[in-house]
């Protein structure tokens, strides 16, 4: 079973908005901020329990969790902008 990755560019918002795994396929959600706009100096999701800084221009890997199909959330720092993450 190969490995499912999805880029997200950060850059006064996140680029795309959402992404979509299969389920039961191991999945890496990688951010890379490529600009200081915006306040995304920071990114969480308590869907799945990670919140970490995005220094800029560097990519930071999450593993994700697609056992179970669903929609799950990921913002910035403080709540402000939003991303999602759908599982099928
Ligand atoms: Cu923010």
């Amino acid at each position: 079973m190969t490995k499912q990755q999805a880029t997200i560019i950060v850059n006064g918002s996140y680029q795309p908005a959402q992404v979509t795994f299969k389920q039961g396929v191991p999945a890496e959600l990688i951010f890379k901020r490529i600009s200081g706009q915006g306040c995304l100096d920071q990114v969480q999701s308590t869907d799945f329990n990670f919140r970490a800084d995005l220094p800029l221009n560097e990519a930071k890997t999450f593993t994700i969790d697609t056992s179970k199909p669903g929609e799950y959330t990921f913002s910035c720092g403080m709540d402000m902008a939003h991303g999602k993450v759908v599982i099928q």
